[in-house]
């Protein structure tokens, strides 16, 4: 009986804030939630542990005579690897099944994002919508030959420009058909570098249609299909190229059309950026279709003086996850926080409102919010919660706007019913965002030049030692933001220009890390003399997850303006993803990998369980694409092995004698000189 009493009694196990992540007002927040006995991820990740087996890759629920889970023994397997599921499917035949399930629904995830965007850029053209409309007509005319649409036509022998409207409808109608078209392969493959293009051709990889592809997937993984690991990657990196070079590219190319291409701008980051006197609306989510009309709607002078009626001195907009992303893009909405601090913007008691779409939603907001005034607003039909507290309001892009006002004055009308005291942590930085392929171009090519040859010549001449595209997730298994930052850090003090998108973007952002004044306290002297000279941060922040795409032009963009490199792969370049947690990371880093790509991902990958797999993806598979994953759990070793890989392809380009150049010191140069 005193026992039971003992048991009973035992607090319950909470996160360590201070471990839980290096950012000291997510520690704050954390802390408070604990105080007030609300649980946050941070607590869940400490009193539920992973499933070992499922984390190696190797349980298999595809039919119902499983779930088979095949552990690899602790000291590895020495000779045959005999084991099987009761269908005799071998740990390599379901860590890759699983393996291209992942790669499946990430697709699935950016690609239905693009078919939303290329749906409302359709009614836009049919004139249906009168919300979105098109605000970058240069972007429409450089995609619109991408697509095989004409931007000129001939009348009585003369060129002239055609008609937009007729341009417009055109490209809707050949982008929305890119899911479902029966035959032919999709349009933006093509876009890549010739060289690129035809590896993908060779192995049979270029994707027909994007729904085909992942369907195809669902079909080789259901129970006695494909049972040839190689086979089974085939078919990722095919799938994973309809989302790189497919759904995310058309996603980020439609959206720039309708709300404009980024360029660089001013903001700040992190949940210091809420205000205790203003409506907060944090919009969280994917999908820029909403947010574009919430931050519209929330700028209207109608919105503004409702808001000051009811007590508010104004509206403070809040981006978490990608859509945060869009609108720090494209409108300087400064990001409240990455993927691990939706709950607690919550806790501050000054969120007013939540208002979500599509992907990387906690379920657990819901119950967050319970404790608060907190409204959460679901807006997608194919998103939606269960819990009472939550209210939808589909969201239709034929009348929008009329949503978007809806949503924000409901939550300015629930700034009076603040209950719980207010409690903002101050942390927040200043950042430079909004680069992209364009931006690029102008800031390292100039006005006149107009091309990559800056960039190229500053890799050539080894002042920038290569690229390093840093992106992705929060993972609460590890600690928030510290791989990305340690990572990033690194890497710029070894003269890596990074490249940066997502979660990671976000996290660059609240540590300082995306100002030009950066590049004087933490990069190597190469790179500190090129950001010094143009004026850009060190850490370029591309956007949200399908601007991953933006990286894949840009490096097409850098052998256009030529170079020693012909192909991606020839690239002194490396992707990332050091906390990753999502099934779009492994989307990604398999298309990045079959783009030619080094990829190194952190924290821990589904497919150690089956050696002989992972070697396949850690090894062979560069002698198909050029590229090939790897996996380090350290972010200064990391950022080594892509230092490495770097190195490795400027030898390979026969330009690692210029880097030695660059890097002697004054002494090392008068000794030169006065030998000389
Ligand atoms: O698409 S980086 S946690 S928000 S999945 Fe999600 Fe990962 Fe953040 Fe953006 Ni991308």
């Amino acid at each position: 009986m005193a026992d039971e009493n003992v048991k009973a009694t035992k607090p319950k196990k909470v996160a360590d804030p201070v471990a839980a992540s290096i950012d000291v007002g997510t520690q704050q927040m954390i802390q408070r939630a604990q105080d007030l006995g609300i649980d946050t991820v941070f607590d869940r990740a400490v009193t539920m542990k992973p499933c070992n087996i499922g984390l190696q890759g190797i349980c298999c629920k595809n039919c119902a005579m499983g779930p088979c889970r095949l552990p690899l023994p602790k000291g590895g397997i020495e000779g045959e690897d005999t084991r099987k599921g009761l269908c005799g499917a071998t740990a390599n035949t379901i860590a890759a099944r699983n393996f291209a399930r992942m790669v499946a629904a990430g697709t699935s995830a950016h690609s239905d994002h693009g078919r939303a965007v290329a749906e409302v850029f359709l009614s836009v053209a049919r004139k249906e919508t009168e919300d979105y409309k098109i605000k970058d007509v240069g972007k429409l005319l450089s995609i619109a030959p991408h697509f095989g649409v004409a931007t000129t036509v001939e009348v009585d022998g003369e060129i002239k420009d055609r008609d937009l409207d007729e341009i417009a409808l055109e490209v809707a109608e050949i982008a929305v058909a890119e899911w479902g078209k029966p035959e032919g392969e999709l349009h933006y493959l093509k876009r890549a570098p010739k060289p690129t293009y035809e590896r993908w051709k060779k192995q049979g990889v270029l994707p027909r249609s994007i729904d085909r592809e992942v369907v195809e997937v669902m079909h080789r993984t259901h129970m006695g299909v494909d049972q040839d690991y190689k086979n089974l990657v085939k078919q990722c990196s095919r799938t994973s190229l309809a989302d790189g070079w497919g759904g995310s590219m058309m996603a980020t190319d439609l959206q720039d059309v309708m709300f404009g291409a980024p360029s660089p701008l001013q903001t700040e980051a992190n949940m210091g950026i809420m205000k205790e006197d203003h409506v907060n609306i944090i919009i969280h989510g994917h999908e820029p279709i909403l947010s574009e009309m919430i931050v519209a709607a929330a700028q209207s002078k109608e919105m503004v003086n409702y808001a000051k009626e009811k007590g508010a001195k104004g509206i403070q907009l809040g981006g978490i996850c990608c859509t945060g992303n869009e609108i720090l893009q494209r409108h300087g909405v400064p990001p409240a926080g990455t993927y691990l601090q939706q709950e607690l913007a919550i806790v501050t008691g000054a969120c007013d409102a939540m208002v979500v779409d599509v992907q990387c939603v906690f379920q657990n907001l819901a119950n967050v919010a319970k404790c608060f005034h907190t409204k959460v607003i679901t807006t997608h039909p194919i998103a939606r919660m269960e819990q009472n507290n939550v209210l939808h309001i589909e969201f239709d892009e034929h009348h929008a706007m009329e949503d978007a006002k809806r949503i924000v004055t409901m939550a300015i009308d629930n700034f009076e019913n603040r209950e719980a005291e207010v409690m903002i942590p101050p942390q927040k930085n200043a950042q430079i965002a909004g680069f992209g392929v364009e931006s690029i171009e102008y800031h390292l090519g100039g006005t006149f030049r107009g091309s990559y040859f800056t960039l190229n010549d500053n890799i050539v001449n080894g002042r920038i030692r290569g690229l390093g595209a840093v992106v992705g997730c929060n993972n609460a298994r590890s600690q928030h933001n510290n791989a990305h930052i340690t990572l990033i850090k690194e890497l710029i003090k070894n003269d890596v220009l990074v490249l940066t998108t997502g979660c990671g973007g976000i996290a660059s952002g609240m540590h300082g890390l995306l100002t030009p004044e950066t590049a004087g306290v933490f990069c190597g002297p190469g790179l500190k003399e090129v950001c010094e000279t143009v004026g850009i941060p060190p850490v370029l922040h591309l956007g949200s997850c399908v601007d991953n795409s933006r990286i894949l032009l840009a490096a097409t963009e850098m052998i256009k303006a030529g170079g020693p490199w012909k192909e991606l792969s020839d690239i002194p370049a490396c992707g990332a993803a050091p906390e990753w947690m999502s099934e779009k990371a492994i989307a990604i880093g398999q298309y990045v990998v079959t783009s030619g790509v080094y990829t190194i991902f952190g924290g821990t990958l589904p497919v150690t369980g089956a050696p002989e797999f992972a070697k396949y993806l850690f090894e062979n598979i560069a002698d198909l694409y050029g590229g090939k994953w790897a996996f380090c759990e350290d972010p200064v070793e990391m950022a080594h092995k892509m230092i490495e890989q770097i190195d490795a392809k400027r030898k390979e380009l026969g330009i690692d004698k210029a880097r030695e150049r660059v890097l002697m010191d004054m002494a090392d140069r008068q000794k030169l000189e006065a030998s000389a």
